[in-house]
């Protein structure tokens, strides 16, 4: 599966995440959790993360140094497709983590990384507010992989959709979880992967599964953007494609001095253009 359709573009546009179901293989779950498991998952911290890099994180190249699966989802076609409607031809991976859960570990606050609600907004609660044009605010995409099963009854992502559109600050009442009608937990099985803006209201959902959570989110933006200083780097040895080399580049104003991810599809774009 490479593209999502008409309808999916539409809800992922309107509701800030889409949950896109058997993308990887029972097989290729597998693999990938396998090699979770050959990690050390006893010492998490309190955030539940593992193998991060970039953003909060160190330099270096976090779980993508742990095989070729890893390193092979950075570019997957869905999530370059996704991607590309989002943030444009020029984008990074600006860095990665895993969340893993066991049964009662509670909710991780919501928040909002862009726009009305993100932490050093000037919006004042219950007025208006429209972010400064030089502010960023759909540059940010994620594709989290869902290594097991998520959902209302387990736990996982939850989110406020549309929020991504909001004008007006999260109020108190939701922040502080005493309102929490507006909020979803997106049924998203093993081998599903869920997209999301990174200016939606977001957060973690306590866990009441028996199973654990392995979820993979590999979070991307346009190229002229960066979170923090640190970087996501290529794993030692690996032979990465072009897209994936370009993925890991410092930031850059797209087109001037980053290219293409696309150059392919670009040509062929501008072909169907002028027939
Ligand atoms: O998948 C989750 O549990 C949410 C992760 C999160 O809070 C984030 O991406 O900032």
């Amino acid at each position: 599966m490479d593209e999502i359709s008409e309808l999916q573009t539409y809800l992922y546009d309107l509701k800030g995440y889409l949950v896109v179901e058997d993308v990887l293989t029972p097989e290729e779950v597998a693999r990938l959790k396998e090699a979770v498991d050959g990690t050390d998952l006893t010492n998490l911290p309190p955030s539940h993360r593992f193998g991060s890099a970039g953003g909060s994180a160190p330099t270096g190249p976090g779980f993508l140094a742990w095989g070729e699966p890893f390193v092979a989802l950075m570019d997957h076609p869905l999530v370059m497709s996704v991607m590309r409607a989002q943030l444009g031809d020029c984008f990074r991976l600006d860095r990665i983590f895993g969340m893993h859960m066991r049964k009662g570990l509670p909710n991780g606050r919501l928040h909002s990384d862009y726009g009305a609600s993100q932490p050093f907004s000037r919006a004042e609660r219950g007025r208006y507010f429209l972010p400064p044009g030089h502010e960023a605010l759909h540059g940010f995409g994620v594709a989290a992989w869902n290594l097991t099963d998520t959902g209302p009854e387990h736990g996982g992502l939850r989110v406020i959709p549309g929020s991504h559109n909001s004008h007006y600050k999260l109020p108190k009442a939701i922040r502080q979880d005493e309102y929490d009608d507006v909020v979803a937990i997106p049924e998203a099985p093993a081998g599903s992967v869920t997209f999301f803006s990174e200016a939606l209201t977001h957060g973690t959902a306590a866990w009441h599964a028996d199973h654990h959570r392995y979820t993979l989110l590999y979070k991307y933006c346009a190229s002229q953007l960066s979170w923090s200083r640190t970087r996501v780097t290529a794993p030692e040895g690996a032979a990465l494609t072009e897209r994936q080399r370009l993925l890991l580049e410092e930031p850059a104003g797209a087109k001037w001095f980053f290219p293409s991810l696309f150059p392919e599809e670009e040509a062929e774009d501008a072909r169907a253009a002028s027939s």
